[in-house]
């Protein structure tokens, strides 16, 4: 096959995560699937609690689905949660409306003993069912992307028993007994190397790490943490035979970004708003993809100032693989018409 007929036949996200650099860039947003669209919220309206959204494959494919449908982005992203790793271990979790998730907090060994040794798969079965519906009614040329949290923020989850400004429980227990947050770590590093290669199986051409607090780790933590645990994560699903890249989110590693990229051995880094993408460029490894990295609230704000935001991220990543993205998740106040003005302003890039 020449190159060219190879490349045609690809999808775009998956091109530029191999290293092509493509103009214009694939686009799709994280958490594209939300509360800013009035269909996703006549979805949710249908099912009793948020985990029975996720565990319901006819909602969670349709909610994956409908940013396609509605923008043509590139990829989908399978809708469900970080957290139902922890609820597969037998730790319970529910979501209270308007208050985030709800976790037995794990702060002693015997809080860790009523954990499951291995993650119940079989809990998480409608998860691939979704993930085979929507693989059947995506366009050829939309990728789908799977994804786990990191072992550091999901941990961070599962010790405070719900979310905070900056994960101090969980910062203060692996000071005070880092052993059990070790063990904590081990614990989610084989779950989610489970976890992915099943996502894999099902049908996703991408896998996406989402490590949301790895910016409140001191220096010293870093490599203990969030580099190591993600490493052996990537090492786990690389040997699978569809050599499915992998994008990596440290939201907040900014100065170890680098190291980050080099350790892990990710195929692309998703940027948080904070990173400038023309440092970025400069300072990581030539042809290493990079995603990200409008900031939600210029989407939210739109006019000039999402204009001018979205031609300094293209200009500065040109040269490089870029999959045009935000640096964090859509905000559920963003208007409908910004979002297409962005598609529009991204696909209107020419060649
Ligand atoms: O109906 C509702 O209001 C539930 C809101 C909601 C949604 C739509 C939650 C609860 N999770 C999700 C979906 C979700 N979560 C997706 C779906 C796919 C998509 O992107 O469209 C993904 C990828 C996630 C990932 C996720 N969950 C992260 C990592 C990304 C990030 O935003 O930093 C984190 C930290 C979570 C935990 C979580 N789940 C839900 C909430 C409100 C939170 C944050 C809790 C907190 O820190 O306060």
């Amino acid at each position: 096959m020449s190159s060219e007929t190879k490349g045609t036949a690809e999808k775009a996200l998956l091109r530029v995560l191999r290293g092509e650099i493509l103009s214009p860039p694939p686009l799709w947003l994280m958490r594209q699937a939300g509360r800013y669209l009035s269909e996703y919220r006549a979805l949710r309206a249908e099912a009793a609690s948020f985990l029975d959204f996720c565990y319901t494959p006819g909602l969670a494919a349709e909610a994956t689905l409908q940013p396609v449908r509605r923008f043509g982005f590139d990829a989908a992203i399978l809708f469900s949660d970080i957290l139902v790793v922890p609820d597969a271990l037998g730790q319970k979790v529910t979501f209270e409306q308007g208050e985030g998730p709800k976790l037995a907090p794990i702060l002693t060994d015997e809080d860790f003993a009523k954990l499951n040794d291995e993650i119940d798969l079989r809990r998480l079965a409608p998860v691939f069912e979704t993930i085979a519906r929507v693989r059947s009614a995506l366009p050829p040329e939309t990728a789908l992307i799977g994804f786990c949290g990191a072992p550091w923020t999901v941990a961070s989850y599962m010790i405070a028993g719900h979310g905070t400004p900056d994960q101090a429980p969980a910062r203060l227990l692996a000071y005070r007994n880092p052993e059990l947050v070790q063990r904590l770590i081990d614990r989610l590093v084989e779950a989610s190397t489970s976890y992915l290669l099943r996502q894999i199986e099902a049908g996703v051409d991408a896998i996406q790490i989402f490590d949301s607090w790895a910016g409140v780790l001191p220096p010293h933590e870093h490599d203990r943490w969030c580099i190591a645990p993600v490493a052996r994560i990537v090492a786990g699903i690389r040997p699978h035979e569809r050599n499915v890249p992998v994008i990596g989110f440290p939201r907040g590693a900014g100065s170890w970004l680098e190291t980050y990229a080099a350790r892990t051995g990710v195929d692309c880094l998703s940027l948080d708003t904070v990173v400038a993408p023309d440092w970025a460029d400069r300072s990581l490894p030539r042809g290493l993809a990079v995603q990200g990295n409008l900031d939600p609230l210029a989407l939210l704000a739109g006019g000039a100032a999402l204009d001018r935001a979205v031609a300094a991220i293209r200009d500065a990543l040109r040269e490089r693989p870029h999959v045009f993205n935000l640096g964090h998740g859509i905000l559920p106040e963003t208007p409908i018409a910004h979002v297409e003005r962005l598609v529009e302003l991204v696909r209107r890039e020419v060649g």
